[in-house]
């Protein structure tokens, strides 16, 4: 039997900063924080969903596509370097998460592709998009448009410090 349970709720019991809060998902063992995408140009066809992905669960469980009504066709990618060149590609055979694994998706990184854009993506909106699992089924969430990860700020953009990412508080 399969319990659906959706949070989504302020990471922090800060008030008064509605643009940094965290948004989390929890359904079947999966979670999903802070899903977000950068905006796009007027005349852009491509964007990118970046999130953290994470098994609460007991059991094994892959990300094995997504889709959005906001784009034609979503894929998911990673960024491998070949020869030198980083270059981005479909995922072989889904994200695998054993319990306890989480999977960060992050610019340079692990990105959900989104091909054929329908709309401009306006900073400051959202749109919805249903990631879905092996195991746990489709899991709906709203991805939020803003230039960064929340709590990064405007010098979060290059993405490869340790520290001061969107997990420290
Ligand atoms: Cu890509």
């Amino acid at each position: 039997m399969k319990k659906y349970l959706l949070v989504a709720a302020t990471g922090f019991a800060l008030s008064g900063i509605a643009a940094a809060s965290e948004t989390s998902y929890l359904q079947n063992g999966i979670s999903i924080v802070q899903p977000w995408a950068r905006p796009t140009a007027e005349s852009a066809k491509a964007g990118a969903v970046y999130l953290s992905l994470g098994n609460k669960g007991q059991t094994a469980d892959t990300l094995i596509s997504a889709a959005t009504p906001v784009a034609e066709k979503t894929e998911i990618h990673e960024h491998v370097e070949e020869n030198g060149v980083l270059k981005m590609r479909a995922v072989q055979g889904g994200v695998k998460l054993a319990p306890g694994a989480s999977a960060e998706f992050k610019p340079g990184g692990l990105h959900v592709m989104l091909l054929g854009l329908k709309q401009r993506l306006e900073e400051g909106t959202s749109f919805p998009l249903t990631l879905v699992f092996d195991k746990a089924g489709p899991f709906p969430i709203e991805v939020t448009v803003q230039r960064a990860p929340s709590a990064a700020g405007a010098s979060g953009s290059h993405g490869t410090q340790r520290s001061g990412d969107h997990k420290s508080h």
